[in-house]
């Protein structure tokens, strides 16, 4: 009679090894994921951290930087199994993005949320599958602060009021002040953190100037063809606009097309005031032309902070609940020892 029990043995330790031991290591996770660059690999096998990342779109250089500064971080060299997740401005895109992080048993879902709000029942839903959230760049507006772990991003009120200090400084660098200064502000994505603070932080030093008269804050979504547009509305609808606020180099450029077309003097002695965001390399060299009199750093490279707090929280430490990125602002002053530092010369 053949020996059954022999074979009966060799089964079952075929059946422990490649399927019991890995499902109680690693629960009910589905055993393979489809990775950003489409190869599907185990990372049972691997032992990769998996990071699932909904980003907000591609609407700015300064998100462009912000996307690379993940994907150069979250690398299978690294120890990480990178999904990514490009949302293209749309708040019901991230939402399925993280419903699909959380169906997958991500190991961490990390995303950028485009407005503040709307967010409780999905991360409710992360928290009940027990997958920490961490906040990149924008923050979320949400009843219980539990459902994410940390928030890591730019000091948005600070950036606004260095933007009004800058502004306070190119007037006062002007031989012939002017009795009212009016002031145009193309303002980001609605609800968007950026938006909320940098308006808030220009805000709060514009009201100390009695002659500084905000004409319109239109919203030009943090994109150059509605910064062109919005500023092409802006020139038909003011006679006279002393300064421009644009919250972000892209709308910024299209501005710029905008006031060249119509021939109007930009910077110098007379011309319009631009004060710009993200200080991103092609803004800076308008700095240093003299087309953008001040631009305020918004530093993208955030993907360094999240890695950091990824390894504290597989080793077990605690992370603070905020973690703000350094910036500064550049001028004519200063832009162009940082554009011979950045280009390696
Ligand atoms: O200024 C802009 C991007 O939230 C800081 O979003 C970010 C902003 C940034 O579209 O370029």
């Amino acid at each position: 009679m053949k020996d059954w029990t022999g074979n009966r043995i060799r089964c079952f330790l075929t059946v422990l090894v490649f399927f019991l031991i890995p499902y109680l290591l690693f629960g009910c996770r589905k055993v393979s994921f489809e990775s950003s660059e489409g190869d599907a690999i185990t990372p049972m096998d691997k032992n990769l951290i998996v990071v699932g990342v909904s980003q907000v779109g591609s609407e700015s250089v300064w998100r462009t930087a912000n996307t690379a500064s993940i994907q150069k971080v979250f690398t299978k060299e690294n120890g990480y199994f990178l999904i990514f997740k490009n949302a293209r401005q749309k708040q019901e895109n991230q939402i399925k993005a993280i419903r699909s992080f959380i169906s997958q048993r991500v190991d961490y879902i990390v995303f950028s949320p485009i407005t503040e709000t709307g967010w409780d029942t999905v991360l409710q839903e992360a928290k009940e599958a027990n997958i920490p959230v961490i906040l990149i760049d924008r923050k979320v507006k949400v009843q219980d602060d539990s459902l994410y772990v940390t928030w890591i991003g730019s000091d948005f009120i600070h950036e606004g009021r260095m933007a009004g200090e800058a502004l306070e400084e190119c007037l006062s660098q002007r031989k012939n002040t002017k009795d009212t200064v009016h002031i145009a502000i193309l303002q980001g994505t609605k609800g968007a953190t950026s938006t909320l603070g940098r308006t808030q932080g220009f805000a709060s030093v514009a009201e100390t100037h009695k002659n500084w008269n905000i004409l319109e804050a239109s919203d030009a979504q943090f994109t150059t063809a509605k910064g062109e547009e919005e500023m092409e509305r802006l020139l038909k609808r003011y006679k006279t606009i002393d300064v421009l606020i644009s919250q972000n180099d892209d709308m910024t450029f299209g501005a710029i097309e905008a006031l060249q077309k119509e021939k109007i003097p930009i910077g110098g002695e007379d011309g319009i005031i631009i004060i710009s965001f993200d200080a991103v390399k092609n803004a800076l060299k308008l700095v240093e032309e003299g087309l953008i009199a001040a631009d305020v750093e918004c530093n993208p490279n955030q993907g360094e902070y999240v890695e950091k707090v990824i390894k504290k929280m597989e080793s077990g430490e605690a992370v603070a609940k905020l973690y703000f990125v350094p910036e500064r602002v550049f001028t004519r002053e200063n832009v162009s020892a940082h554009l011979l530092k950045e280009s390696g010369e």
